[in-house]
C-alpha cells in the first residue's frame, strides 16, 4: 500500500452524497443547503424542529431515532415520534415555569436519555442550550454557568450535591434545578425532572425562532482569561445537516455512532443534531471507552458510520488489529475522526483492522461544524486533515500583531490556518466578550489559532497550535483555568501550565509551581496540590503531573512564558527569548 495516499475506494462514489468533490464544490451554494430544511412559517428556523419534529410530520415517526445503550447493556429505543414526545414534555416543563426564549439552560449529565430530551426540548422552547462535560469539577462549572447566566440546570442529585449546591447561592439567576436519579428527599429548591415531565403534556408547539436567534452556547478555552462562550444560532443546523451528508455521508438508513460526549461540541453538532436532521438512527453508549465493548457495539448495532477521535483510535490500536478481526464489521462503511491530529499510522491501521482508512477531518467549537475533511469520494492522505468543505474558503496566512494579514499561496508553507467567514454554523460572538471575538477576524479572515500547511493538491496538514491551549484526549484545556485553580492553594505563588506530548492522549497537562515563602517542595505537597486541582477542576482538566520550580520564566511584562517551559521540558530550542525577564536558574 502507498503510504502517502490511499486511493479513493472503488465503491466510494456509488451512492455517496458527494461523489465528485471538484464538480460539487463548483456548484455548491449555502442557499441550496438551506433549501434542504423545512423551516418554520414566515422564515423561521428551529434546530429541534428540523432534527425531530419534521420527520414525524413527514410520516417517518416510527423510524428509530435514538438507541441508548446503558452502562449495564440495557437498551432504550426512541423512535422519532417517541423522542419528539419526550422532547415536548421537557419543553413544556420549561415553559410552565416561565422559562422562555433566550433563557440559558445548562446540563451537567453523562450520556443519559434525559440529556437528549433536554438539548432538543430547550431548543424547541426557543431557549439556549449549554451542555457541560460531566467530568468537570465545581470550578469550571461555576465559571461557565456564571458567564452564561444560567437560568436552569439539569443534572443528577449526586452531581448537584457535590458540584453545585456548595456555591449555588452565588448564582442569583439560577432559578430552576431539575434533577434525575434523585432520592425521595430532594435537596431544597430542586425539581424532580421525571415528575415534572410526567405531568407535562407531550405535545408542544415549537417556539418560533428565526435563523439568527441564539441556540447553543459552547464553552471553549483560550490561552488567557476566562473560558469563552461561543454563541451559535439556529441557522447552524444548515451546516450540521449538510456536513452530515457531505462528510459523514449520512443517509436515512444509516446507523450512526458518534462517540463524543455532548459536553463537547462534537457530541452536540454530530452526536445529536446532524444525524437526527438527516433522519438516521443514532447510537448512544453511556459507558466509557472499552475496546471489546466498542467492537461489540459496532457489530451488534450494525453501525454503518462511525465518528470518533484519535485518542480512542490509538487505544484500539493498543488492543491490536486481531481484536477487531474477531468481529464481523462488514456493515461499517465509513470511519471518521476529529479533535486532534490523527497519526498517519492510525489511518493506515484502519485499513489493516477494518479494511478501510479513517477519514480525518478538522473543525473547532467556533466553526460549529466540519470545515476540512478527507471526503469519502476522495483519495485519503494519511496525516492530512483533507480539503475544505464545499462552500468554505480556507487559506494559510501570515499574521503579525499590528500588521496586515498575508495569504501564502505556495504549497507546504507554514502559517496560520484561516477561513473566510460567513457560513451558517460560524460562531456569532464570544458571549459578552466583543474584543476577544473581534480579535479573531483580521483582514477578512477568521483566524483559527492553528498552524498548518497546504499541499499542491489542496490538502491541509496540521502543524500545531499557534497558542498555548492544550488538547488532551481531544478536549481543549485552557492553561489559565488550571493555573488559577492552583493559585488558590495557600502554598502556591505562581503556576505555569503546559501540555506534554503523550502517545495516547496526545497531550497531558503538566503544571510548574513556584511556592510561597515558608513552603518547601515535598512529595506530600505535590500530592496535595494534585488532589486540590483534581477536586476543583475535575479529572478531565486537572494536571497529571506537578513540578516545583523556584522561578518560572516570565516576560518583562510579567507573563509566564509557557512556550519556554515547554521547550525546556522537552529539550527543544528555546526560540526567541528576547522578552524574557532575567531569571535565576
Ligand atoms: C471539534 C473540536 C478545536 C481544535 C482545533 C485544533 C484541534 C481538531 C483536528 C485538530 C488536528 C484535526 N483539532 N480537529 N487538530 N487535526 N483533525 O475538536 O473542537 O474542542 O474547539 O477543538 O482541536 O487545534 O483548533 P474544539
Amino acid at each position: 500500500m502507498e503510504w502517502d495516499r490511499i486511493r479513493k475506494r472503488p465503491d466510494a462514489g456509488a451512492g455517496a452524497n458527494l461523489a465528485d468533490y471538484d464538480a460539487y464544490a463548483k456548484t455548491f451554494s449555502w442557499e441550496q443547503a438551506r433549501a434542504l430544511l423545512d423551516g418554520l412559517p414566515g422564515g423561521g428556523l428551529n434546530i429541534a424542529s428540523e432534527a425531530v419534529e419534521r420527520h414525524v410530520k413527514a410520516g417517518r415517526g416510527d423510524k428509530l431515532a435514538l438507541r441508548w445503550i446503558g452502562r449495564d447493556d440495557r437498551i432504550r429505543d426512541f423512535t422519532y415520534a417517541t423522542l419528539d414526545a419526550a422532547v415536548n414534555r421537557f419543553a413544556n416543563a420549561l415553559a410552565q415555569r416561565g422559562i422562555a426564549k433566550g433563557d440559558r439552560i445548562f446540563s451537567l449529565l453523562g450520556r443519559v436519555p434525559e440529556l437528549y430530551f433536554a438539548a432538543l426540548g430547550t431548543l424547541k422552547n426557543g431557549s439556549v442550550f449549554s451542555p457541560l462535560f460531566s467530568a468537570f469539577g465545581p470550578e469550571p462549572i461555576k465559571a461557565r454557568m456564571s458567564i452564561g447566566d444560567a437560568r436552569a440546570l439539569i443534572t443528577t442529585e449526586a452531581f448537584y450535591r457535590r458540584k453545585i449546591e456548595p456555591w449555588r447561592k452565588e448564582l442569583a439567576g439560577l432559578k430552576y434545578v431539575f434533577l434525575i436519579e434523585c432520592s425521595a428527599s430532594l435537596p431544597p429548591d430542586t425539581i424532580d425532572l421525571a415528575a415534572a415531565m410526567a405531568q407535562a403534556s407531550d405535545s408542544f408547539e415549537t417556539v418560533r425562532t428565526v435563523p439568527e436567534d441564539m441556540a447553543l452556547l459552547h464553552f471553549t478555552s483560550g490561552t488567557t482569561g476566562k473560558p469563552k462562550g461561543a454563541v451559535h444560532v439556529h441557522e447552524a443546523v444548515v451546516a450540521h445537516n449538510i456536513t452530515g451528508k457531505l462528510v459523514l455521508d449520512l443517509h436515512a438508513d444509516d446507523i450512526f455512532w458518534c462517540t463524543a460526549d455532548p459536553g463537547w461540541i462534537t457530541g452536540t453538532s454530530y452526536g445529536i443534531i446532524s444525524p437526527l436532521a438527516n433522519g438516521a438512527t443514532m447510537i448512544v453508549d453511556q459507558a466509557e471507552f472499552d475496546a471489546e465493548r466498542w467492537y461489540r457495539i459496532l457489530h451488534d448495532q450494525k453501525v454503518t458510520i462511525w465518528y470518533t477521535a484519535p485518542t480512542a483510535i490509538r487505544m484500539l490500536m493498543k488492543a491490536g488489529a486481531d481484536v477487531a478481526k474477531r468481529f464481523d464489521l462488514s456493515n461499517l462503511r465509513l470511519m471518521a475522526s476529529v479533535g486532534e491530529p490523527l497519526n498517519p499510522e492510525a489511518v493506515i491501521w484502519g485499513v489493516e483492522a477494518f479494511g478501510k482508512p479513517f477519514h480525518d477531518n478538522w473543525w473547532q467549537t467556533e466553526t460549529g461544524g466540519i470545515m476540512i475533511s478527507n471526503f469519502l469520494a476522495m483519495d485519503v492522505k494519511p496525516g492530512s486533515m483533507g480539503r475544505p468543505l464545499p462552500g468554505i474558503t480556507a487559506g494559510i496566512v501570515e499574521h503579525r500583531e499590528g500588521s496586515e494579514v498575508r495569504e501564502m499561496t505556495k504549497p507546504m508553507v507554514m502559517g496560520e490556518l484561516a477561513l473566510r467567514p460567513g457560513w451558517p454554523s460560524m460562531m456569532r460572538a464570544y458571549l459578552n466578550e466583543e474584543a476577544r471575538y473581534k480579535k479573531s477576524f483580521v483582514g477578512g479572515w477568521y483566524l483559527t489559532g492553528d498552524l498548518a500547511m497546504r499541499d499542491s493538491d489542496g490538502y491541509y496538514w496540521f502543524v500545531g497550535r499557534a497558542d498555548d491551549v492544550i488538547k488532551s484526549s481531544g478536549h481543549l484545556i485552557g492553561p489559565f483555568e488550571v493555573e488559577s485553580a492552583l493559585m488558590e492553594h495557600k502554598a502556591v505563588a505562581e503556576a505555569g501550565v503546559i501540555g506534554i506530548p503523550e502517545p495516547t492522549a496526545g497531550e497531558v497537562v503538566k503544571a510548574y509551581v513556584a511556592l510561597k515563602d515558608g513552603f518547601e517542595p515535598s512529595e506530600a505537597l505535590r500530592k496535595e496540590l494534585l488532589g486540590h486541582a483534581r477536586q476543583r477542576l475535575g479529572p478531565a482538566v486537572a494536571p497529571k503531573d506537578i513540578a516545583f520550580r523556584q522561578n518560572l520564566p516570565k516576560t518583562r511584562s510579567g507573563k509566564i512564558m509557557r512556550r519556554l517551559l515547554k521547550a525546556r521540558e522537552l529539550g527543544l530550542p528555546e526560540g526567541d527569548i528576547s522578552t524574557l525577564e532575567s531569571e535565576e536558574r
